[in-house]
């Protein structure tokens, strides 16, 4: 099992601004002097971003209705082509502009599509920033528009125009061809697209807007003698989406909830399902954003849900046995939803701009579940009764989660009950400048502590296997020693009551938070065990970059006083071939096998190792592949392995 699908190398190339330090440059200047301004970041997001911000458009076209097809095509020389069906951007000349129309959407910024005031227009990147920020980060872009029986074009070279809008050959079809090839001056320490990322991009995007066909195709690939492609197309939406989710979990209703309508002005669409797990797992949508830090739609998702499932239980009788309180988190154990909203001009707030602040979204989204829901369950009284059943049975376990989480506050930071007595702790008192290695065993957590810099570097090692949270309810979670061990450590303390899994990170101990495990199959187990741990009860610490993965080498090539480390077979086999005759390799078996000075050297020091950040590039994505890997059905998760077998292949 490799955990490449969740994790991904990650340059730390943000760049910081100060007010004075923005120039004020002419846009599409601005744009490649201060890229992160526009687009997040110049590293693998960036990039992706920008196919994003293209595909974009046509999926605003599809939206007025005018566009039915997207495909998206990486090239073989890394450029993309994002070709749709829809009206062809105008190409008359702009009345205020005195060009061609699009001549100004490619290379005005902010122009957008705004022109057009009949356009629907609420789709738009989490930066809305249009087409034209793509073409002054690309080295070159061709825009081909098929439209009143023409086929028109243009071209740019890092945003500038290399000639007027010319007409090139005659066509009946309609629509829109861009290609673009991203300027790698700008997108420095990116090596190129990932097929997955933008894969499950589609598939999101298709499930959001449904009735729409998006193709993916990549050129650079080959399977079975064609290209490797897929095509996504949704016609019950989130319905769908919803399913696909849950595809690994056990329904516990047999059909998806799901709504769709306007309220207040504004569109609301969700889907919902209650299964047999303890997670809660909603994920909100803003113009077809992900917005992985919630905000007003989800705060009217779960006002909406707490008052109609409460108002129903109370006056079904389902309650009337119940001595305790029944909180918000009870309501929503076992759920899986999708909050799906457009807000014509929505306000982004937050530490990575994905919360949505609007206010008058809470009460649209609220009242659309109430009505939503109070059918639902006078039309469904069985599934009705599972579902207060399920309710109630989380009420209960939450009581007894109470005792074992108050244990573990007293145990931690504020009880004041000191640090866990296996923590090898660093003398370095600023957060910020101390990591610690979560290891596996205390074999490789001596040799750690032996060959760390004890100045910032804390070991706490782990014993063998941590328990699996995908599989335990909450209580059992709280009572683990090793995952109290680790809250204590961390020093953050675990939720309260109402909201069992905030973390407050001001306490935290250490910024980066490191896993070190053996690089086999049994180690990449035990990475994702605690990778799911952090996934389902810490995953702030994830949003906020704190996560790292550390690689130990897999082997050592030798010959007499030359020694050199291999990361993987075509490195080894080289190092072979270069150091000739009388070579010997060292297979490292486990971290254990190393002594502290080749630990320090490969793994541990700054200077010399390679560690991997841990993101949630697509949390949806992320949450299928943690049920699927550590839920109960087997025959997903062999396929998984499967495909995904880079250590399993290893030790055969
Ligand atoms: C504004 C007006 C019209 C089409 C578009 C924008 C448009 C933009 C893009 C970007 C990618 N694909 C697109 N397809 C259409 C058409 C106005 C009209 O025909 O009356």
């Amino acid at each position: 099992m490799s955990t490449t699908n969740l994790t991904n190398m990650s340059s730390e190339s943000t760049q910081n601004y100060s007010a004075d330090s923005i120039q004020a440059l002419e846009g599409m200047e601005h744009v490649r002097k201060r890229p992160s301004m526009y687009i997040g970041d110049v590293g693998v997001r960036g990039l992706h971003h920008l196919v994003y911000e293209v595909v974009d458009n046509s999926i605003d076209e599809a939206m007025a209705g005018h566009c039915s097809e997207i495909s998206v095509i990486i090239n073989e020389d890394d450029s993309i082509t994002v070709e749709d069906n829809g009206r062809g951007i105008p190409v008359g000349i702009h009345q205020k502009e005195g060009v061609s129309a699009l001549e100004v959407v490619m290379t005005k910024i902010g122009a957008g599509g705004k022109f057009d005031k009949d356009s629907y227009k609420v789709s738009g990147g989490l930066h809305g920033v249009g087409v034209s920020v793509v073409n002054a980060l690309s080295d070159h872009l061709k825009a081909t528009v098929f439209r009143d029986g023409k086929i028109w074009e243009q071209e740019y070279e890092k945003g500038k125009t290399l000639y007027a809008v010319r007409e090139n050959g005659k066509s009946d079809k309609t629509g829109t061809l861009v290609t673009f090839k991203p300027d790698v001056s700008i997108f420095k320490d990116v090596q190129s697209y990932n097929y997955e990322t933008l894969s499950n991009r589609m598939r999101e995007l298709s499930f959001l807007n449904k009735g729409i066909t998006i193709n993916l195709t990549d050129k650079r690939k080959k399977v079975d003698d064609d290209f490797k492609k897929e095509s996504f197309h949704s016609d019950e939406g989130l319905k769908e989406f919803i399913k696909f989710l849950d595809e690994n979990r056990e329904p516990l209703i047999p059909e998806v909830i799901s709504i769709e309508g306007q309220k207040n002005d504004v569109p609301v669409e969700i889907a919902m399902i209650y299964n047999s797990s303890f997670n809660e797992n909603i994920h909100s949508y803003v113009n077809n954003i992900n917005t992985h830090e919630g905000g007003t739609h989800l705060s009217g998702f779960r006002r909406g849900l707490t008052s109609t499932l409460k108002k129903y239980a109370d006056s079904s009788g389902l309650l009337d046995k119940i001595k305790f309180e029944i909180s918000g988190d009870d309501f929503r154990e076992g759920l899986t939803a999708i909050i799906s909203v457009k807000v014509a001009e929505p306000q982004f707030e937050g530490q990575t701009k994905t919360k949505l602040g609007n206010k008058e979204v809470t009460s649209a989204v609220s009242q659309a579940v109430s009505e939503m829901l109070e059918n639902y369950l006078e039309e469904h009284p069985n599934e009705a009764k599972i579902i207060v059943d399920k309710v109630v049975l989380a009420a209960q376990a939450r009581h007894a989660a109470r005792k074992a989480r108050e244990m573990v506050q007293r145990k931690t930071v504020m009880g004041g009950g000191g640090l866990p007595g296996k923590l090898s702790d660093c003398s370095e008192q600023d957060p910020a400048q101390c990591e610690i290695f979560l290891v596996e065993g205390d074999s490789a957590g001596g040799t750690a502590k032996q060959g760390r810099d004890r100045n910032f570097q804390a070991i706490l090692p782990l014993r063998g296997k941590i328990l699996n949270v995908e599989k335990a309810m909450q209580h059992k979670v709280f009572e683990n020693q090793e995952i109290i061990n680790i809250y204590t450590a961390l020093g953050v303390s675990v939720g309260t009551e109402d909201d069992s899994k905030a973390l407050n990170l001001e306490k935290l101990r250490y910024h980066k938070i490191v896993i070190m495990c053996d690089a086999d199959v049994d180690g990449s187990h035990i990475s994702t065990l605690i990778l799911t741990f952090f996934f389902r009860y810490m995953r702030e610490l994830i949003e906020n970059a704190h996560v790292y993965i550390a690689t130990p080498p897999l082997y050592l090539v030798k010959k007499g006083a030359k020694k050199q480390y291999a990361w993987n077979d075509p490195d080894r086999d080289k190092l072979v071939e270069d150091f000739g005759t009388g070579t010997s390799v060292q297979r490292y078996k486990g971290l254990g096998e190393m002594n502290a000075i080749q630990l320090w050297d490969t793994t541990m020091n700054p200077e010399s190792r390679t560690f991997r950040k841990v993101t949630i590039e697509n949390a949806g994505e992320a949450d299928r592949v943690f049920s699927m890997l550590m839920g109960d059905e087997v025959p997903p998760r062999r396929e998984f392995i499967e495909q995904n077998a880079t250590y399993a292949n290893i030790d055969v």
